[in-house]
């Protein structure tokens, strides 16, 4: 990606991650506003890096980077909301240190690799991708996930999520971030919500179907236990872990 090294230079070096020094520090949804500190506590070995904080990822201020060990097979899982259809607006990339892979919103698409998938403008969408020796299942809302694709089969070590090229148009927040080594449930119920008040997902929602009940609870449970990852918004205290904490958040939200 051409604009990769430029915006680069921008970056503070927090653990494990990369945070833009955003322009506007008083923004309440910001970059900074993720609690970088507490995801970058798990490492990809551990199950995964959570990447959350008290409101949604404002991504037309910026956006965050991940670095990881290099590995072929990896999960990543975000929700993201654009207000408005885009032009070649760059908001995903994975990277081997090398090459890069980016994931664009163009018009009321999300493009990647020459392919096209529909997306939704003006609605939360899950983005779900699964590289595994460089083949890629990419899967949009609730469609079918699309394969055929391979990309960086050397290994992945790193991400960017946020603006990355173009310019944004309208809105662009993200929520709910995951890369881990654990499944990632594909086709799960998603969050089509029109935005909110708040910018965010129903934290506490684990399966994503729009409210929370004692499902949820036991899907977090699950995670807890390492029993594979929650489709939808687990993180209910939005510290970006997950645990004990987060059931009895969501059991108090019935
Ligand atoms: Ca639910
Ligand atoms: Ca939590």
């Amino acid at each position: 990606m051409p604009h990769f090294r430029g915006l680069f230079y921008e970056k503070i070096w927090i653990s494990t991650l990369f945070v833009t020094l955003a322009a506007v520090a008083n923004a309440a949804c910001n970059t900074d506003s993720w609690d970088v500190a507490t995801a970058s506590a798990k490492n990809i070995e551990n199950g995964g890096i959570r990447y959350e904080g008290l409101c949604a990822l404002d991504g037309s201020t910026g956006f965050v980077q991940q670095s990881i060990p290099k590995t072929t097979t990896i999960y990543y899982r975000f929700f993201v909301f654009v207000e408005k259809a885009q032009t070649n607006l760059t908001i995903f990339t994975l990277t081997d240190g090398i090459n890069n892979a980016n994931f664009v919103v163009d018009g009321s698409n999300f493009k990647f690799a020459g392919k096209t998938v529909a997306f939704n403008v003006g609605k939360w969408n899950s983005v779900r991708i699964h590289i595994n020796a460089g083949n890629v299942s990419l899967a949009i809302n609730d469609a079918p996930p699309l394969t055929g694709v391979t990309i960086l089969s050397r290994g992945v070590t790193g991400m960017s999520l946020g603006k990355l090229g173009g310019s944004v148009n309208g809105k662009l927040y993200f929520d709910a971030f995951v890369a881990s080594s654990n499944v990632i449930p594909e086709n799960a119920s998603v969050f089509l919500s029109e935005q909110g008040k708040s910018d965010i997902l129903i934290p506490g929602d684990a399966n994503g179907s729009g409210s929370i009940d004692t499902q949820d609870a036991t899907l977090i449970m699950d995670e807890i236990k390492n029993n594979g990852n929650a489709a939808g918004v687990p993180d209910c205290t939005k510290d970006g872990v997950i645990d004990i904490r987060d059931a009895v958040c969501a059991v108090n939200k019935i």
